[in-house]
């Protein structure tokens, strides 16, 4: 039976309230929205070792794990309701709390330079705001989205398509003309499987974690947006942190972003082992593909704008390319 997203709050409840820390160190406990074996925690893992090993008597991250404890798409209301103290989590999966956490996808900066630029304020804002969150930091950029496909298309045309998205890609691949449904990550494998869908949205990199390489024939170039992936944590939790904990969490969390670069060789490296499982790359002539491109931008910010007018018109300039 499934267990309930109830009885898995109260488990985790009790389980903090065991953990009886010393006067000056705190625990926060974390959980992914992505699984544990795929490359977003892979990477973390080894951070928070770190984060632990350095921050005895200050902090500590207590990992919980990935969606088998909270399904995806509820990670993103149990950091707001404060079930669980910091998630790492896109926006895409919890529009649910507000829509504006899918506009994160929208960034064409670095999150270094959301930092510089005010966008990271920005951010932030509306995240205290209307979430009851802080955005604590982004450790994954540079990962375009793809529409993975086992139809082969010639142009950018997907009619009479059936395939997964989640919010990130629901615009755009409708505007392309596809039949879209939802479907959180760890559905994807049996509905591809079951022939549910004839193709999904994802990254560049990751398709090998989930094994959606035994079901996937083409990959369409280019990719668009940049897969947002980030650590959030319940506000009054932020708040109740001391200006050494504080300090020390911002420490570890810009030393993890100081290590992004990673992205862009995962990136080449994807590609090289899609392409010799034999996932055949569809590319549009230059012209088609710039369109192409542009108008996944342009589609993304007139849904945000139709969302939030006030807050797609704050983010705008601040995302937008130098
Ligand atoms: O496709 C998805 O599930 C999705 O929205 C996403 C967002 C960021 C990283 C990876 C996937």
């Amino acid at each position: 039976m499934k267990k309930s997203v109830f009885a898995t709050a109260a488990a985790l409840l009790l389980a903090a309230d065991v953990s009886v820390a010393a006067a000056q160190e705190t625990t926060v406990r974390l959980i992914s929205a992505f699984a544990e074996n795929g490359i977003y925690v892979q990477r973390l893992q080894p951070w928070i070792e770190k984060f632990n090993a350095e921050g005895k008597g200050v902090m500590q991250i207590n990992f919980l794990g990935g969606p088998k404890n909270i399904p995806a798409f509820e990670v993103g209301n149990a950091v707001k309701t404060g079930v669980i103290d910091m998630a790492l989590n896109t926006g895409a999966f919890y529009t649910n709390v507000m829509p504006e956490a899918d506009f994160l996808k929208l960034t064409q900066v670095s999150i270094a330079e959301q930092r510089k630029n005010g966008a990271f304020e920005a951010i932030n804002k509306v995240w205290n705001e209307k979430g009851n969150m802080q955005y604590i930091g982004r450790p994954v950029e540079n990962q375009p989205f793809h529409i993975y496909i086992n139809k082969k298309i010639d142009k950018p045309d997907l009619t009479g398509l059936k395939i997964r998205i989640t919010p990130v890609y629901r615009s755009f691949f409708q505007a392309l003309g596809a039949n879209v449904v939802t479907i959180s990550p760890g559905e994807v494998y049996t509905a591809l499987e079951r022939g549910v869908v004839d193709g999904y949205g994802w990254p560049i990199g990751g398709i090998f974690d989930l094994n959606w390489q035994e079901k996937t024939k083409y990959r369409i170039d280019p990719g668009f947006y940049d897969a947002e992936v980030s650590l959030i944590m319940n506000l009054p939790a932020y708040k109740k942190l001391t200006d050494a904990q504080r300090d020390y969490l911002n420490k570890q969390v810009l030393a993890l972003e100081a290590q992004n670069n990673f992205w862009a060789q995962y990136t080449i490296e994807e590609t090289e082992r899609q392409k010799k499982v034999g996932i055949e790359t569809i590319r549009f002539d230059d012209a088609t593909a710039k369109a192409f491109y542009d108008r996944a931008y342009a589609i993304g910010w007139e849904t945000a704008e139709k969302q939030s007018p006030e807050i797609a018109a704050r983010f705008k300039p601040l995302f937008a390319k130098k």
